[in-house]
C-alpha cells in the first residue's frame, strides 16, 4: 500500500461510539512541530485578505467582523489542504458516507481573558443568521453537521478546550428558528453556572426551547488537545468551551471545518450571508467536494480556491 492509499476510517467500534456519544475522541493529525510552523505561516496569511472569498466587513463601530474569520480555505493553501485532509475526511466518510462537500470553515480564537464560548447545538445554523445556512432533504434521518475542530495551538482546561455532553445529539435543546440578539457589550462575558462564557456577541440561551433548562454540566467531557489534534462531532451535540483563564499568553485557536452530503442545500435562496451583525457577499463562495462525487446542481461547487490552485478530492 503507497501512503496515498492508506485509509484512516474508523474501526467499526470507533464507529458505534460515535453514533452513541456524537464524537469521535481526538486524533494526532499533524506532529506538534509540524502544527506550529504551520500556523506561523498562516498567521501572516490571514492578515492578507486581498484574495479572501469574501471582502471586509466591518460592523457599525468600526470593529473587523467576525465573517472575516469564514472559509479562509478558500484563499490560503495550507487551509485547503487542511479541510481535504485524508485523516479528517477518511473518517468523516466512515459516518456520513462516500460523497461529502466542506460547506465552511472557521477560526475560533480564545485570548488570555477571554470568556468561554456558550452551551449550544446547531442543526441548521438559523440561530446566528436568521435564515438556515444548511438545508437537509425533508425526509432525512438527521440535520446538522459533522464539525471536524482541530486544535491550531494547545487547548487545555486553563486554555480553553472544548466541553461537550455525550449522547444529547439526537435531542435539540434549542429553537433555531427562535432569534438571537448581537448585542456583545451586553453578552460576551455574562456568568453561566458559575463559568463566564458567551457567543461571539450572542447569548444562546435566548434559543432554548424552555428557558428555564439549564445543561447538565456533571455529564461533560473536557477534552483536552493538544495542537495538531482533531475532533470529529455533530454541531447537534451539547457543545461549549471554557474560558482562558490568561495564565499562560498564548491564544488558544481552533480551526473548524464542516461538511455534509451533497444532498444538503448550503446557503439555500441567499446570495449574501449575515451573522455577527455584518453582511458579506455569497458571489464567490462555492462548497468543495473533498471525497466521491456531486450528483445535485443545487450547490455551487468550487474545484480550485481563489487562487486557481485545485483541491484534492479522497
Ligand atoms: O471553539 C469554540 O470555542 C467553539 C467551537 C464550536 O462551537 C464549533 O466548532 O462548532
Ligand atoms: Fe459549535
Amino acid at each position: 500500500m503507497t501512503s496515498e492509499n492508506v485509509d484512516y476510517g474508523l474501526t467499526p467500534d470507533e464507529v458505534e461510539f460515535f453514533f452513541k456519544n456524537g464524537y469521535v475522541k481526538p486524533f494526532k493529525v499533524y506532529e506538534p512541530e509540524e502544527m506550529e510552523a504551520h500556523w506561523k505561516k498562516v498567521r501572516l496569511q490571514t492578515l492578507n485578505r486581498k484574495h479572501a472569498v469574501y471582502g471586509e466587513s466591518t460592523l457599525s463601530n468600526g470593529k473587523n467582523n467576525n465573517l472575516a474569520n469564514y472559509d479562509r480555505h478558500l484563499d490560503i493553501g495550507f487551509l485547503g489542504d487542511h479541510v481535504c485532509h485524508p485523516k479528517i475526511v477518511h473518517k468523516v466518510r466512515s459516518l456520513m458516507g462516500p460523497n461529502l462537500l466542506c460547506w465552511k470553515s472557521e477560526f475560533f480564537s480564545k485570548y488570555p481573558g477571554d470568556a468561554g464560548t456558550d452551551w449550544h447545538q446547531a442543526e441548521s445554523f438559523a440561530g446566528v443568521a436568521g435564515r438556515p445556512h444548511i438545508e437537509w432533504p425533508d425526509n432525512a434521518e438527521r440535520k446538522g453537521t459533522l464539525t471536524a475542530w482541530c486544535a491550531f495551538t494547545d487547548a487545555m482546561i486553563d486554555t480553553a478546550c472544548l466541553a461537550i455532553v455525550p449522547g444529547t445529539h439526537n435531542m435539540m435543546f434549542y429553537d433555531e428558528t427562535k432569534r438571537l440578539v448581537f448585542d456583545p457589550e451586553r453578552n460576551n462575558n455574562l456568568v453561566k453556572n458559575g463559568v463566564h462564557r458567551g457567543l461571539w456577541g450572542y447569548d444562546y440561551r435566548d434559543l432554548q426551547k424552555d428557558p428555564n433548562w439549564v445543561p447538565d454540566e456533571s455529564q461533560a467531557v473536557y477534552l483536552e488537545m493538544k495542537r495538531g489534534e482533531v475532533v470529529i462531532f455533530w454541531s447537534t451535540v451539547l457543545h461549549s468551551s471554557l474560558p482562558h483563564l490568561g495564565k499562560t499568553q498564548e491564544m488558544r485557536l481552533g480551526f473548524s471545518s464542516r461538511y455534509v452530503p451533497p444532498e444538503v442545500r448550503i446557503h439555500p435562496d441567499s446570495d449574501v450571508l449575515t451573522e455577527f451583525g455584518g453582511e458579506v457577499s455569497l458571489e464567490n463562495y462555492g462548497a468543495i467536494v473533498v471525497a466521491g462525487e456531486n450528483n445535485y446542481t443545487h450547490n455551487k461547487i468550487r474545484d480550485t480556491n481563489m487562487l486557481g490552485q485545485p483541491f484534492k478530492r479522497v
